[in-house]
């Protein structure tokens, strides 16, 4: 009765082990005015996080951003482009003002956001970036690259 115990248990770490779920990796950007490219002077700050499923070849995006201001106009990720340099919009993000606080959430526009091998390779190199938009500051008021955590 112990060995078939044991054999079970011995089953159960190996399919464990063979059956790990999704590939996924998370991608995490720090907004700033410092960041846009060239940099503005503003007070806004914010954080956004891209997870990444390997598998299926999509993400999901969520984020804030404070200290705007005035309302945030539009919210995209750009690439391909490194630290220092513009890139078009690839991705819309859907955002949510909370207007009093200058504050507003972001996350990804479509249900989901689908990737292809080639996006996939720039977004792991570090070359997609977080834009914010505002009246003030239509080119960008916060920026903020997507870098592997
Ligand atoms: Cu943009």
């Amino acid at each position: 009765m112990k060995t078939l115990a044991l054999s079970a248990l011995i089953l159960a770490l190996t399919l464990t082990a063979c059956n790990p779920g999704p590939k996924t990796s998370t991608y995490a950007a720090t907004l700033s005015p410092a960041s846009e490219v060239p940099a503005v002077t503003a007070t806004a700050t914010g954080d956004a996080t891209l997870t990444l499923n390997e598998d299926t070849k999509t993400a999901t995006l969520s984020g804030s951003v404070s200290g705007l201001s005035g309302d945030l106009m539009m919210a995209h990720i750009h690439g391909p482009a490194a630290v220092g340099s513009n890139a078009g919009v690839l991705f819309m993000l859907d955002l949510t003002n909370t207007s009093a606080a200058k504050t507003a959430t972001i996350k990804n526009k479509d249900a989901i956001i689908t990737l292809t091998d080639a996006q996939i390779t720039d977004l792991k190199a570090g070359k997609y970036y977080v834009n914010v938009h505002t009246a003030a500051n239509a080119g960008g008021e916060a920026r903020g690259q997507l870098l592997l955590k």
